[in-house]
């Protein structure tokens, strides 16, 4: 490339990043194929080929605006069209019932609109191990019968008509990570890729074998999240319609073949479909799903007789107002296992939205902490960490991450220090020079890089950041900072198009940030940045260079975080709450080498129970106080006056992610965070403790549990 007249940097540069989800959860299976194929566990995965996947963010007068990101225009060398794979998926029509040659009750589906699910296959090789492993993305194409119809009675504007919209199944990812609207074609994404993989499957199953009896032996189904639940319904209908088994056998089948986990307690991230839509689209599975629930009805209310609200808590169709299908009661009846990505994220599934399924069968639930690939997240994205870390110790972490507790006694060899410093310091540097190219702003390499890099949410907590921020900014001021410890606050994400409240927090991030940046008296010590469009790509610059990982959520909203492991493994010490996995960071690491701060899970509910008012705790501290006062009065606002109302009324009305409860102790922890940097020898020993200790975050480990407890593979 060189010879060429080309760095090669800006060749990758030109590579669009396949964003096809839309954060932790998407994130998260990328790793587990990485450890899959690394591990050589037979598996594929499947999803949907998207046209358009996460929109690139752009900023114009620091709010977010999103541009489509054309990912495959110039064409995609890394994947496979494989069209001899194709499958029919039908929708809409209806069922006629009718009794066979012996006297059997069968279900036809008929007169349905059929869509072509094309097959796109990009290889995932193992590290260094010979295995290639498959993602197969399915591509919607109009079914040609279809339109033959139309052609045939003339009618060409109606066929090119529906072929298009055939098309649009695929055509976009629905960009918010937390909000399930239950809007049509998104049902529709979900049946097209689960209906087409579960057919995949059982091609696949058909291909060496011929007992049914014998499927859950040689296949296993994990659901991530329930978006593939309908894929429950999918395997009960191919058992019954086509292969013709009774219902005992089909359920048998289907239940020792499902596994479900679980992403978020978040209410408004739980899936339901509305009945009616659910019928007209799906009409034979929504048959299935009745008589699913009639007969678990019947289990439930026979093991507790005089429990009468119980059965209408765990029924599969929520009867409250217009009738709705629960699909996170569907993937948990359906499966023999029903997991969380944390330990405490298990303990409250357990105990709070799922309390009766424990009850009713506790044997089913169990933890699998989540895991991040080190291949990715060390060793590529990191070359000069992973080059030091293998002079010292070897390679062996790059397939065994526990490996890296070798790396404890360097924490005590001052010349290994200096080395892992230099390290950071380098990495520093790149980042700043990013900063630099992408903003016109200067960085001190020398400040602590403060980040915190996730998808914008009010649980996520950018806000008690902000105001951490803007109190800095006030005290750096007034002159009572002291002596401070000059830092570079990093933040960046996408917000769903439209969360408001989100988008808001952009604003108010990037309008701090162009003051205090701005502003002379304060430049050596604090600036803010908020980079835009984070992506893996962008994730890969910014997690080697940074100092300190905000972990900062309400206790008890975070179900596991990805993020808070990819720092850790690359040397940052986390200030975080007892949230998700921080709780067994904090465990791994020892509570010398980390700082927790805020209330505890509990600690939250019983508050929320007794009655919450921020306003009291706004009321004893005046550093909050004054902070948000800046904002009320528009002192980053001053030419859109009042814009960021709608911010400090939540706050002050209710503040439902307890950012108010939290700020002083946040505000006392980051000031220990500031001494403890001050000594450099320490912070950079802590800092080798992290990623000594960050061993069981490898995906390896999370993949391992779930191939011996779960699939038995
Ligand atoms: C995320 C969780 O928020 C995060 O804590 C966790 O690390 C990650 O999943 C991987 O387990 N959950 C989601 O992204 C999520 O639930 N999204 C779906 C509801 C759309």
């Amino acid at each position: 490339m060189a010879e060429l007249g080309y760095d090669i940097d800006d060749i990758y540069e030109q590579e669009p990043d396949p964003g096809l989800g839309n954060g932790g959860l998407g994130r998260l299976a990328a790793c587990f194929l990485d450890s899959m194929a690394t591990l050589a566990i037979p598996a594929t995965g499947y999803g949907i080929r998207y046209d358009y996947g996460i929109f690139k963010q752009t900023i114009q007068k620091g709010a977010q605006v999103e541009v489509p990101e054309e990912w495959l225009t110039l064409g995609n060398p890394w994947e496979f069209e494989r069209p001899e794979f194709t499958i029919k998926v039908c929708f809409y029509g209806k069922t006629a019932h009718r009794t066979d040659k012996q006297g059997k009750l069968k279900v036809d589906w008929i007169d349905t609109q059929d869509v072509l699910a094309m097959a796109y296959d990009t290889p995932i090789p193992g590290y260094h191990n010979g295995v290639v492993n498959n993602l197969r993305l399915w591509s919607a194409r109009s079914s040609a019968e279809f339109e033959l119809e139309y052609f045939n009675d003339g009618d060409y504007i109606k066929a090119c008509e529906d072929k298009i919209s055939s098309e649009n199944i695929s055509r976009v990812l629905y960009p918010s990570d937390t909000v399930s609207k239950g809007v049509e074609l998104r049902l529709k994404q979900e049946y097209f890729f689960t209906a087409a993989s579960m057919q995949d499957i059982v091609r696949r199953f058909k291909a060496h074998n011929t007992d049914f009896g014998t499927f859950p032996d040689k296949v296993a189904i994990q659901l991530n999240d329930t978006h593939p639940a309908v894929a429950i319904v999918e395997l009960m209908r191919i058992l019954l319609d086509d292969e013709d088994l009774d219902w005992d056998t089909a359920w048998d089948i289907t239940t020792r073949t499902f596994a479900y986990t679980n992403h978020t307690m978040l209410p408004e991230a739980l899936e339901s479909w509305p009945v009616k839509l659910f019928g007209e689209l799906l009409p034979r599975h929504l048959e299935i799903i009745y008589e699913i629930n009639h007969r678990f009805m019947a289990e439930v209310t026979m093991r507790y007789p005089h429990d009468l609200d119980r059965p209408r808590r765990m029924s599969l169709i929520d009867e409250r107002g217009a009738r709705r299908i629960r699909m996170s009661h569907l993937c948990i009846v359906g499966s023999h296992s029903v997991n969380g990505v944390s330990r405490l994220h298990t303990e409250l599934i357990k105990s709070d939205i799922f309390k009766d399924f424990y009850d009713f069968s506790p044997e089913k639930f169990n933890a699998k902490t989540n895991g991040i690939t080190q291949r990715r997240w060390l060793k590529k994205s990191n070359p000069r960490l992973s080059a030091l870390i293998s002079e010292n110790i070897g390679e062996g972490w790059v397939t065994d991450l526990t490996e890296l507790k070798k790396l404890v006694p360097f924490a005590e060899d001052g010349g290994f220090l200096d080395k892992w410093r230099e390290v950071k310091q380098a990495n520093k540097k790149d980042l700043a020079a990013y900063i630099k190219k992408e903003k016109g702003v200067d960085v001190d390499t020398g400040s602590i890089f403060d980040v915190q890099v996730k998808r914008i949410h009010e649980y996520k907590r950018q806000l008690l950041f902000a105001l951490y921020l803007v109190a800095e900014y006030l005290s750096i001021k007034h002159g009572t900072a002291g002596d401070f410890v000059p830092r570079t606050a990093i933040i960046a994400g996408k917000a769903a198009p439209s969360y408001t409240m989100a988008k808001l927090t952009i604003k108010l991030v990037n309008n701090i940030a162009a003051v205090i940046n701005r502003d002379p008296a304060v430049n050596d010590k604090l600036k803010v940045f908020f980079l835009e469009n984070y992506r893996v790509s962008l994730a890969e610059k910014i997690f080697p260079a940074s100092d300190l990982s905000e972990q900062i959520s309400t206790a008890g909203k975070e179900a596991s975080g990805t993020g808070n492991m990819k720092f850790m493994l690359n040397g940052a010490l986390t200030i975080g709450t007892l949230d998700g996995a921080n709780i067994e960071i904090a465990d791994e690491v020892g509570e010398e080498n980390i700082f927790i701060f805020g209330k505890k899970a509990h600690e939250i509910q019983e508050l929320r129970k007794s009655g919450y008012d921020p306003r009291k705790f706004l009321l004893n501290s005046p550093v909050l106080e004054e902070a948000l006062r800046l904002i009320e009065e528009n002192f980053f606002s001053p030419f859109e006056k009042g814009i960021f109302n709608p911010i400090c009324d939540s706050l002050l009305l209710n503040d439902p992610f307890m950012v108010f409860a939290d700020f002083d102790d946040y505000l006392a922890t980051q000031k220990k965070v500031s001494a403890a940097y001050l000594d450099r020898n320490s912070w950079a020993a802590r800092s080798v403790l992290n990623t000594a200790n960050s061993g069981m975050f490898s995906s390896d480990r999370t993949v391992s549990e779930y191939a011996s407890e779960i699939w038995d593979v």
